[in-house]
């Protein structure tokens, strides 16, 4: 893309109705525009990070086998009276009539629809295990959004819903989430630690929140400090192996990691004094086995293998798509802007022309946006007439992860700088050399 002729609408100055970092750099940076309280249009930056996050979401909930679909936003009240929801959801609900007096819903969550899809279309534990999935947008209207995406009313949601014959299938598909998650977290650059939480309206024994560490975190954590050396890094999975699955949510979840909703402070203290942290965390995710709430009171039987007709054993497993842009970025930014990691980065690198109408300068830049697509990598070419200072400025704000810098003295000896968002440091070389660089850089986060 040339910035030439990109939408980029950055602001020079601070927003002043933005309170987090997040949301000010967001807006800065020209990724979202509030459309009224809560609710965003997402600009042309600010979508492809959404759409990188959807892709790695996709890539690993296929990997584990789950299925994706979708389903509308809008659902109709009935299916929600027959939960018994309808009435306990309270003021969250966006509640709807259409022109013929029937009440709708703007979709907060899916366990109702995706049931009622089950119960049409599967009877025998011979279809089970099954999990579907879609990323979709709802609705809660929550009482204090804020805080840009973090908190919306209108926000986009991975949800997923696993169906199985008994408790030990279930379970095995709550595992099966867990490590799923992890490793998705993990390709966005971002640590989301497994906490034990509480089922809330969605209900549920089995329950773990997924929370990124960040100050300015909407829920109070307590954790083992150890917890946070864990990673997940490149193993094999075999997500059908029971054993593995469940190995890997032991080793995730032993050791004390709490939301204050489920903190129990005599089991804390028995973790060593200076390993104990209280801290502030963002939820990312939360996963769910609620066994068989929603199929006992809507009716979603199968056959068992005695032909007996057995409720399916169900839970819900979310992430919060949009909701993850601020967490990144809380995790990730310096006072001079965003930090992409590179799964997520919006571009791939950028190219600053320090002296755009230069013949030598230009030449070298569309050689080297040309080379860099060719490799299928996508580079964000800074071609505008304006100062130096501006250019790296913009380049600093939407935090690609890379840029190139092209100017006529470092051509005249045949090298251009490659310089990391992160760490600053700049290195100079060939532009052959830049680019190999960044190729190889990319082909290692090509997880999916
Ligand atoms: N049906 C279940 C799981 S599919 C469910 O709705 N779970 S949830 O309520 O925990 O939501 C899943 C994730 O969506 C949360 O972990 C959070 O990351 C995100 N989320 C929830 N509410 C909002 C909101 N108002 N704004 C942005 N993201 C949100």
């Amino acid at each position: 893309m040339r910035l030439s002729r990109y939408f980029l609408p950055v602001l020079k100055e601070n927003p002043s109705e933005a309170q987090i970092v997040s949301h000010r750099l967001m807006l800065r940076a020209g990724m979202i525009k509030q459309a009224s309280s809560g609710i965003y249009s997402w600009l042309p930056l600010g979508l492809r990070v959404l759409q990188k996050i959807e892709k790695i979401v996709h890539e690993e909930q296929q990997r584990a086998g789950h299925i994706p679909m979708l389903m509308p936003t809008v659902q109709s009240a009935d299916l929600w009276r027959e939960s018994g929801r309808y009435d306990v959801y309270g003021e969250e609900m966006l509640r709807i009539t259409d022109r013929h007096g029937r009440d709708m819903l703007y979709g907060p969550t899916n366990e109702e629809l995706i049931t009622d899809i089950f119960r049409s279309h599967v009877n025998s534990y011979k279809d089970l295990p099954l999990t579907l999935y879609h990323i979709q947008w709802k609705f809660r209207d929550e009482i204090r959004p804020r805080f840009g995406v973090m908190r919306g009313r209108e926000f986009l949601m991975k949800d997923g819903y696993n169906f199985d014959v008994d408790k030990d299938a279930a379970l095995h598909a709550y595992n099966r989430h867990l490590v799923s998650y992890l490793r998705s977290y993990e390709r966005m650059g971002l640590q989301a630690i497994p906490m034990r939480a509480d089922g809330g309206p969605i209900g549920g024994d089995y329950t773990h929140e997924f929370l990124v560490l960040a100050e300015t975190g909407e829920s109070e954590v307590f954790y083992d400090s150890a917890v946070t050396d864990l990673k997940f890094g490149d193993r094999e999975i075999d997500y059908d192996d029971v054993g593995q699955c469940a190995g890997i949510l032991e080793e995730f979840t032993t050791r004390y990691a709490r939301t204050d909703e489920t903190h129990d402070e005599a089991l804390f203290n028995e973790v060593p004094e200076d390993r104990r942290r209280k801290a502030r965390g963002i939820e990312v995710g939360q996963i769910f086995y609620f066994g068989t709430k929603y199929s006992e009171t809507m009716g979603a039987t199968v056959q068992n293998s005695d032909g007996k007709p057995v409720p399916v054993h169900m839970g819900s497993h979310g992430i919060g798509v949009s909701r993850l842009l601020g967490a990144i970025i809380e995790a990730s930014h310096d006072d001079k802007g965003i930090i992409w990691p590179e799964g997520v980065t919006p571009f791939d690198c950028g190219i600053v022309n320090l002296k755009q109408g230069d013949d030598e300068a230009d030449a070298a830049c569309e050689a080297l946006y040309a080379s860099l697509k060719l490799l299928g990598l996508e580079p964000l070419y800074d071609d505008r007439k304006e100062r130096a200072g501006g250019k790296f400025a913009t380049m600093d704000l939407i935090g690609l992860p890379w840029r190139i810098t092209v100017g006529p003295r470092g051509l005249k000896n045949g090298v251009v700088e490659l310089t990391s968002r992160r760490t600053g440091e700049s290195v100079e070389m060939p532009p052959e050399d830049a680019i190999q660089k960044i190729a190889e850089i990319y082909a290692a986060h090509q997880t999916g």
